[in-house]
């Protein structure tokens, strides 16, 4: 299976260019339930420990349904199959320029969110315009074990978020520990409580956020992933599904521009204007770097071909 790894402001995508399952030729968002619910062995086996690395995503390349897009592509964690990857896009990009496969320019990919555009401004420089976003529910609360009462926005940027303002954990690297088990906590207690999407859809990330410390900066976050990771980039989901937030509560113009910094200091800058439905069209610019270019071996007598699952 030959792939190409690139990190995104420190988080790793691994862009999968052959040996995956056929998904057939639907709508992604199909595709992309059918990779989950029939084929978790191949995704679990690329993203898990010994092959995979902890917080890595996978972009599986699939023929796009729009002839306009460059690629369709698939993302997932070692927890779930995701709507959308912002840092995932950008490495996507980098790494198929990598490849002589884009040009500088704009191009579409096509996921199972929707349509995105990508502009590479140089080999390792993309600005991703992500679907619309949009706050579904301002100030939702939850009762969390030991944690008490906790409050936050449920809203949505290719994936579905609880966004907590201000984090009641400093969000320091020293603190990656203890915000990983309350963002575990406070996700498990807001999916037993029926927060989500409109149409039930769970919260798949949990967002802590906070003043930045760094002047120039609009804010530090913390991003829960599905696979109780923490996203060492600002996540460009999170990120959309942020300004969305902001946007709703009158507290950032269209047009902007800000900087969010990551848990480790890895910087987007953000912007959106107003999107058709009533949410934002999220603009977020970020750097990969490619990492390796290599072929995965899948032994049959290795005890641990599928992955480490404990
Ligand atoms: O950048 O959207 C993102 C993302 C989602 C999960 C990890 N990164």
């Amino acid at each position: 299976m030959h792939v190409i790894d690139s990190h995104t402001g420190g988080e790793p995508t691994r862009v999968i260019l052959d040996g995956g399952p056929d998904l057939g030729s639907g709508p992604l968002a199909e595709r992309a339930r059918r990779l989950a619910s029939d084929h978790a062995d191949f995704y679990l086996s690329v993203m898990r420990e010994p092959r995979g690395q902890p917080a890595m995503v996978g972009a599986l390349l699939v023929p796009p349904t729009d002839p306009s897009c460059a690629t369709g592509v698939i993302y997932f964690d070692a927890g779930a199959v995701l709507g959308m990857c912002g840092h995932g896009t950008i490495g996507l990009a980098v790494t198929l320029a990598h490849l002589g496969r884009i040009d500088i320019g704009t191009h579409k990919f096509e996921t199972p969110a929707g349509i995105v555009e990508v502009t590479l401004s140089d080999a390792n420089t993309v600005t991703v315009r992500n679907v619309e976003s949009r706050l579904v529910q301002a100030d939702a609360q939850v009762r969390v074990e030991r944690l008490g009462t906790i409050t936050g926005d449920i809203a949505y940027g290719g994936n579905w978020f609880y966004i907590i303002d201000p984090s009641p954990i400093p969000v320091t690297p020293a603190n990656i520990r203890t915000l990983t088990d309350a963002g575990i906590a406070i996700r498990n207690a807001a999916n037993a409580a029926g927060l989500g999407g409109e149409a039930g859809e769970p919260i798949d990330h949990v967002v802590f956020q906070e003043p930045p410390n760094t002047p120039g900066v609009h804010s530090r976050n913390f991003v829960l992933c599905p696979d109780d990771t923490y996203d060492r980039s600002p996540c460009g989901t999170g990120s959309s599904a942020r300004l969305a937030s902001l946007a709703a509560r009158g507290t950032l113009a269209p047009g902007q521009e800000i900087i969010q910094q990551s848990v480790i200091g890895s910087p987007y800058h953000l912007s959106y204007q107003p999107g058709p439905n009533g949410g934002v069209l999220p603009t977020i610019t970020g750097q990969a770097f490619v990492t390796a270019n290599t072929h995965l071996m899948f032994d049959a007598a290795d005890p641990f071909r599928d992955g480490i699952a404990l």
